[in-house]
C-alpha cells in the first residue's frame, strides 16, 4: 500500500517558537496609538478588569468545589479586550454578541454579577432565566445579544444588529439610530465561513460593527500558527477593502484607542473594522480542559504582560491612582462576587411546569 503523501505545509507554515508568531507581532504592531485617560475612566477600567478576574476565579473555585456543572469557559487574561472595546462604548445603546466565554462580557456591558453568576447555577434569577447557563447569557435591557456555544453563530447575529441600525436611519429616516454592534469571537473562530461572509456584507454595505478577534493563539488544543493561512487575521479585512487594525489585547488603553476609533467610523457611517487583540487565555480552554499542551516558557511569557498590572502600572505612573485605592476595589469587588455566589444559591430553580416558557418571545 502506498503512503499517503506528506502535506508538508499542513504541519506549520511558520517555525514554531515557545511565544509563536504573538512574540514578533507585538514588537511591531501596526498601531500603537493608546486611549488618552482621565482618572475616573482610568478607575473605572481597573474597576470592570478586576471585576472580570475575580468573577471567573469565583466560577473555577466553584466548579472545582463540585457546586457548578457543565462546560465552563474563562476568561482570565483576556479582560483588556473587553474592557477596552465595552468601556469605548454606549451601555444600553450599542450592541454586543459574544462566544462561549461570555461571563466578561456580559459584566462589562453592565449585567450585574448576580444575575450572571444566577445562569451559571442554572436559577431563574439567571439572566436568561436559568435556561441558557454559562454560554449562553442574555440580556435584552443590557443589548447582549448572546452567547453562543457553536462558534461563528454571533458573527452573523451581530450583523443583523448592525444592519437593523443602519436600516432605521438610512430607510426608516430615524435620525438617532446610530448604534455600533461589537461581535467578539476567537482566532479559530476566523477559520469559519460565516466570519468571510459577514466581512463580505458589512463592508458592502458599511454597517455600523466591530469585529473584535480575541486572537488567544489557540483553538481549544489547536495553534493558531499551524490552523490559519496567514496568522496576521487583520490584514484579511484588505480583501474586502475594510479597515483592519491589530492591538496589544493586554494593554487595555491600546485596546480603547482602536476601539474608540473604529467606533468613531462606525457612527460616522465609514462602516466596519475588522480589529485583532493579541491576547492570551491564563486558564485551559474550558475548565475541564487539564491544560497540557501549552508550555510553560509560552504561559511565563503572557504572564508577564498581565493586562491587570500593566493598567495598574500606567495609572500609578500617571498619578491616577494609588496602591491603596487600588486595594480597596479589590476589596469591593470581591464582596460583589461574594454576595452574587450567595444571591445566586439561595435563589429557585425555574419551576418545570414553566418548562416551556422563553423558548417563543413571550406575550407583554
Ligand atoms: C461550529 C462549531 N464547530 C466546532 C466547535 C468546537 N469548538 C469549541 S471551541 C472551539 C475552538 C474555538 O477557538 P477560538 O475561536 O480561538 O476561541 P477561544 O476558545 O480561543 O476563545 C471549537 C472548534 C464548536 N463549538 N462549534
Ligand atoms: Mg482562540
Amino acid at each position: 500500500m502506498s503512503q499517503a503523501p506528506q502535506m508538508a505545509s499542513y504541519q506549520t507554515n511558520k517555525t514554531p517558537t515557545p511565544e509563536g508568531s504573538h512574540a514578533e507581532r507585538l514588537s511591531t504592531l501596526a498601531s500603537a496609538q493608546p486611549a488618552q485617560i482621565d482618572r475616573a475612566t482610568g478607575l473605572k477600567l481597573f474597576k470592570d478588569m478586576t471585576l472580570g478576574r475575580r468573577f471567573e476565579d469565583k466560577c473555577a473555585e466553584m466548579y472545582y468545589r463540585g457546586k457548578m456543572f457543565g462546560f465552563v469557559h474563562l476568561y482570565n487574561g483576556q479582560e483588556a479586550v473587553s474592557s477596552g472595546v465595552i468601556g469605548a462604548m454606549k451601555l444600553k445603546h450599542d450592541w454586543f454578541c459574544s462566544t462561549y466565554r461570555d461571563h466578561v462580557h456580559a459584566l462589562s456591558a453592565g449585567v450585574p454579577a448576580r444575575e450572571v453568576m444566577s445562569e451559571l447555577f442554572g436559577k431563574e434569577t439567571g439572566c436568561s432565566k436559568g435556561r441558557g447557563g454559562s454560554m449562553h447569557l442574555f440580556s435584552r435591557e443590557h443589548h447582549l445579544l448572546g452567547g453562543y456555544a457553536f462558534i461563528g453563530e454571533g458573527i452573523p447575529v451581530a450583523l443583523g444588529a448592525a444592519f437593523s441600525s443602519r436600516y432605521k436611519r438610512d430607510a426608516l429616516g430615524d435620525k438617532n439610530s446610530d448604534s455600533v454592534t461589537a461581535a467578539f469571537f476567537g482566532d479559530g473562530t476566523c477559520n469559519n465561513g460565516q466570519f468571510y461572509e459577514c466581512l463580505n456584507m458589512a463592508q458592502l454595505w458599511k454597517l455600523p460593527i466591530i469585529f473584535v478577534v480575541e486572537n488567544n493563539k489557540w483553538a481549544i488544543g489547536m495553534a493558531h500558527d499551524r490552523a490559519t493561512s496567514d496568522p496576521e487575521i487583520w490584514r484579511k479585512a484588505d480583501a474586502f477593502g475594510m479597515k483592519g487594525e491589530e492591538v496589544d489585547g493586554m494593554d487595555v488603553l491600546a485596546v480603547r484607542g482602536a476601539a474608540e476609533r473604529a467606533i468613531e467610523r462606525a457612527r460616522n457611517g465609514e462602516g466596519p473594522t475588522l480589529l485583532e487583540c493579541l491576547t492570551y487565555r491564563f486558564r485551559g480552554h474550558s475548565l475541564a480542559d487539564p491544560d497540557e499542551l501549552r508550555s510553560e516558557e509560552e504561559k511565563d511569557f503572557w504572564a508577564k504582560r498581565d493586562p491587570l498590572k500593566n493598567l495598574e502600572i500606567h495609572l500609578k505612573k500617571q498619578n491616577l491612582a494609588n496602591s491603596d485605592e487600588l486595594r480597596k476595589i479589590e476589596k469591593d469587588i470581591d464582596a460583589e462576587v461574594n454576595d452574587s455566589v450567595e444571591f445566586a444559591l439561595g435563589a429557585a430553580e425555574p419551576e418545570p411546569s414553566d418548562l416551556t416558557k422563553y423558548i417563543w418571545a413571550e406575550d407583554k
